[in-house]
């Protein structure tokens, strides 16, 4: 899944594919070097972002999904709004990616049920603004195991399918850097609770702060990429159905070595 952020403001992309075209081509080429869904997001999910209204976020996407859509590619839409949600269906999007697991709108179930889209349901606690106060767990990996449990079950009580369903465990969403990691070495639980699972470290907080320099400084958003292409790898090995990354070419590159390794044993 390759990111394709169309906002000012998100950590790594933001500001980039504000521009229609710009965005256009950017998911063109993702597919091209080899992502299977291009994941369009209007509204930054950074810790302490400021929200935008459902409107702005519609008409920062729609055109965009349209237009991908248009060219044949998978759509997902990054929302946690039923709104934007069934304006991007309309366009075209074929999953949505609800950072909220359907809990940050009552709506947001329906719409992807009666749509019958996939939905990507990750672990989440609130919106940005105050996220990191709610990182406390007794059991990080049961916890969030359990939330999730909850958020399948909600899904399955207002119709939707449960062949429709992927979970994310949501690294960095109310997680300390040690919680992201224990969810990274656990991840074979989620795989096995039966649904696809997703895994979106890609250039995360968490791995800045794993190889800051000797000054303890955060090792910058841009020098992430072997760090994410290492956990990805990783997280293929246990078992996870996709991964979310802005890097495609050299994700394509470490999951085909991956392949070619284990098919030859
Ligand atoms: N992280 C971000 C945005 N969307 N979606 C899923 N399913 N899982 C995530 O962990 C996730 C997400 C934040 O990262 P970005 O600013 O690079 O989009």
């Amino acid at each position: 899944m390759g990111i394709l952020n169309v906002t000012p403001d998100s950590f790594s992309d933001g500001g980039r594919y504000l521009d229609f075209a710009d965005a256009v081509d950017h998911g063109e080429q993702m597919a091209a070097e080899g992502a299977d869904i291009i994941d369009v997001g209007g509204e930054s999910t950074r810790p302490g972002a400021e929200r935008v209204d459902a409107a702005t976020e519609i008409a920062r996407v729609k055109d965009v999904v349209s237009a991908l859509a248009e060219r044949g590619l998978a759509v997902s839409i990054d929302t946690t709004r039923a709104a934007v949600a069934a304006a991007a269906i309309e366009a075209g999007a074929s999953v949505v990616n609800d950072v909220s697991g359907g809990l940050a709108d009552p709506d947001m179930a329906r719409v992807v049920a009666d749509a019958g889209v996939r939905w990507v349901l990750m672990h989440w606690r609130g919106h940005s603004a105050d996220m990191q106060r709610l990182a406390h767990y007794d059991d990080i990996v049961a916890d969030v195991k359990a939330e999730l449990e909850d958020r399948v079950e909600a899904a399955l009580e207002s119709g939707v399918d449960a062949n429709r369903i992927i979970l994310d465990p949501g690294l960095g969403f109310a997680k300390t850097a040690e919680h992201n990691w224990r969810l990274s070495a656990c991840l074979e639980e989620f795989v096995a609770l039966g649904y696809p699972v997703l895994f979106a470290s890609s250039r995360k907080s968490y791995l800045g702060s794993l190889l800051a320099d000797e000054a303890g400084g955060p090792r910058p958003v841009g020098r992430r990429e072997a760090a994410t292409l290492a956990t990805s790898l990783l997280a293929f090995e246990a078992g996870a159905w996709g991964v979310r990354v802005h890097d495609v070419v050299g994700t394509a590159d470490a999951r085909a070595v991956w392949l070619a390794t284990r098919r030859a044993c």
